[in-house]
Formats: C-alpha cells, sequence, structure tokens
C-alpha cells in the first residue's frame, strides 16, 4: 500500500468495496481502481480521488495483460492513463469455458455468491444444487436466495426447508420484490467493505433484487421484444447504499457449471457422509460392493434424486478434467480414431 493515499481516499476506496484482505494484497505503485464493467475494448473503473470523490474513468488496456480484466477486479492504471496491472484475485466466480480454454471468469474479488433461484414454478432441486456447486468453488461465502417468494402460498417457506436439505451449511432466504419480504435480511450481507455477485437463470429475478434494493431503475421491463423482458446482458458492479457493492451479472444456463470434486462434495455433504462408510475409498456408488451410499437410497435415508445428480455432475468433471488434459483428450481421440477404423473396415462374406 502506498502512503500516497490520504485518509478520505480509504474513505472512497472502502466505497469501491476495497477490503483488508485487499489491501494486503496490493502492491501496486499508485492507486488502486475497479473496474465496473468490461466493454471488451474499453473498461469503464472507478478512482477514489484524493478528496474521496469517486472518478469515473473509460480506460484501454494496455497489451500483453497477463489476464483480461473483469468487473470486480483491482487495477492499475499507467500514466497514459491505460489498465497495466491487474492485481492477483482472491476469490473468483468461474463458469466453464469453451473447449480447450478452461475456466471462464465472471467475477472478481467477492466475498459472497447469491445464488438466486426463482419459486414460481416451484423449487428446481437441479438449479439449487448446480448453483449452490457454483458458489461454493469460488470460495466466497454461498447464499442461497429464493427469488418470487410471493407466488407461493406459504412466503415459501416450504421451498426453504426443501432447500436447506438440498444445500447443506448455505444459509437459505426467501425473497419478494413485490412484496419487501427478506430485503432487510439481504442487505445486512451488503454491508460496507463487502463485494456480492448475483448468479441465477436468466428471469430469476437478479435485477429486480438490485432495483428493489436500491430503488433503482435498471431495466428491467418493457422493450417490446423477447417478451417484453430486458435481460441482462453485461456484468456490472454497482455501489449500494448499504455500503456494499453489489455485481448483476446476465443469467447462466445450467450447462455452465464449471466446479472441482470438493464444491460438490460440499453440497452433496449428505451423499458424503454415507460415502465414508463405502467398503472401498475409491467406491463409485455406482454397483460396487458394500456401497453405504446406495443402501441408504435403498432404506430411503438419502433420496435417489441425490445420487442421480451427483452422477450427472460427477461425469461432467469427469468430462472436462479430460477435456483440458490435452494428453488424455489424445489418448480419446487414439481411440475413437480406432474405433472408427474399424467400424469402417468391410465386413466379409
Ligand atoms: N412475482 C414476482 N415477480 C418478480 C419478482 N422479482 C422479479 N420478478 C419478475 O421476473 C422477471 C425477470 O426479472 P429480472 O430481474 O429481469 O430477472 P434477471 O434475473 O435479472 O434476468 P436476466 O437479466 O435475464 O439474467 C421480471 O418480469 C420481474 O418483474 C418477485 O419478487 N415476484
Ligand atoms: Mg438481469
Ligand atoms: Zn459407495
Amino acid at each position: 500500500m502506498t502512503d500516497t493515499l490520504t485518509p478520505t481516499s480509504q474513505a472512497g476506496l472502502a466505497r469501491l468495496g476495497w477490503s483488508p484482505t485487499d489491501e494486503a494484497d496490493w502492491n501496486g505503485h499508485g492507486a488502486p481502481a475497479r473496474v465496473i464493467v468490461n466493454h471488451g475494448s474499453i473498461c469503464e473503473v472507478m478512482l477514489a480521488g484524493a478528496d474521496g470523490r469517486l472518478v469515473h474513468h473509460s480506460a484501454t488496456t494496455a497489451p500483453h495483460l497477463p489476464a483480461t480484466p473483469v468487473a470486480g477486479d483491482w487495477v492499475e492504471l499507467g500514466a497514459d492513463g491505460r489498465v497495466h496491472a491487474v492485481a492477483p484475485r482472491r476469490a473468483v466466480l468461474t463458469r466453464a469455458g469453451a473447449a480447450g480454454s478452461g475456466p471462464q471468469v465472471m467475477a472478481a474479488n467477492i466475498d459472497t455468491v447469491l445464488m438466486v433461484v426463482p419459486l414460481d414454478a416451484g423449487l428446481n432441486a437441479r438449479m439449487v444444487e448446480r448453483l449452490s456447486v457454483m458458489g461454493w468453488e469460488s470460495g466466497a461465502q454461498p447464499v442461497l436466495v429464493l427469488s418470487k417468494a410471493d407466488r407461493t402460498h406459504d412466503e415459501g417457506a416450504d421451498d426453504t426447508a426443501a432447500a436447506e436439505l438440498l444445500s447443506p451449511g448455505v444459509p437459505v432466504l426467501p425473497v419478494s420484490v413485490l412484496t419487501g419480504q427478506g430485503l432487510d435480511t439481504l442487505r445486512t450481507w451488503l454491508g460496507p467493505g463487502t463485494t456480492t455477485v448475483m448468479l441465477g437463470p436468466s428471469g430469476a429475478g437478479k435485477t429486480s433484487l438490485l432495483n428493489a434494493l436500491e430503488g433503482t431503475d435498471e431495466a428491467v421491463t418493457a422493450i417490446g421484444r423477447a417478451g417484453g423482458r430486458h435481460t441482462t446482458t453485461t456484468r456490472r458492479l454497482h455501489l449500494l447504499t448499504s455500503g456494499g457493492v453489489l455485481l448483476d451479472i446476465p443469467g447462466i444456463r445450467s450447462l455452465e457449471v464449471a466446479a472441482s470434486r470438493g464444491a460438490v462434495d460440499d453440497v452433496f455433504a449428505d451423499l458424503a457422509a454415507f460415502a465414508q462408510l463405502c467398503q472401498y475409498g475409491d467406491c463409485g456408488h455406482d454397483g460396487d460392493g458394500g456401497c453405504a451410499v446406495e443402501e441408504a437410497v435403498h432404506t430411503g435415508d438419502l433420496p435417489h434424486a441425490r445420487l442421480v445428480n451427483w452422477r450427472k455432475l460427477q461425469g461432467e468433471i469427469a468430462y472436462r478434467e479430460r477435456r483440458e488434459d490435452p494428453t488424455a483428450m489424445a489418448d480419446i481421440r487414439r481411440q475413437w480414431k480406432a474405433v472408427s477404423k474399424q467400424a469402417r473396415r468391410p465386413r466379409r462374406g
């Protein structure tokens, strides 16, 4: 941390979500700026001026940056006004990238991930599980927000109880922007020096939550297309009156889950507890002898859907590991070629 930062600019930095961890990690020479939104060639950043006022700046990025700046990044501007360094990131929200490109960072330096799951069409267990895996994977605190609770008969009470079983150890909060339910509790998560990102499918009500929290007016309705709804297309950081900052990002598709086995075990803690009792340490819970997980499904102690969904996630992780490991992929291609050659070989007789 440089001593050129005055106490007032420290207060300004706090408005941008500057936390003690960021301060400890910062070894830039100038003042840190925070990326509000990255438009591709132009990065909108905010700086805390010496008088404590926040200054908007549109910056291009210097060539050969090791990482593309994303919303939430702390960056350093050069004398030319360009972004010339990106600070190392603490917790990051990622999703599966295109083949061969590894995970893609959607938000950097976050403290809390709000997984926003709507209740208007009933609680979607698979969605809760998959978003929770992404939440745990980020390294930030995951919180499950059940939106549109006004569309249930009991303010989302039953769904809250069900969600607590689907995502053990994660706080669950039913909310509604129509009735205001849960918004005050939500604000307590969004205090000064915190950065929060909202993660959920398109239409879950993320931007509506931002508007309800702030009394702001980010477009969520009426542009005449796509059923009259305005869908968020950029990842943008918003400064909240509660003191924290909130990142609104476009809806995520379930296939974009990027996760490790550790994060899956966090979400499937009930299954993982039974797995401890399997006869073999590397039990696949798939017809193996002495499997305590399958036994628990038979006795009804573990819902069958949990095992099914766990298997699906494991399968996806294994697929991604192969895809991202070039030698494994080369082996698969070689095998594949051999198989297809055989198939093409003309039959005798
Ligand atoms: N009944 C009810 N409807 C809501 C609530 N919150 C949001 N909606 C409606 O849900 C629709 C989608 O809301 P958005 O806030 O745009 O959803 P989003 O998650 O930001 O969607 P993307 O930007 O596409 O990711 C809008 O028509 C909102 O009016 C709620 O608490 N109750
Ligand atoms: Mg939105
Ligand atoms: Zn087993």
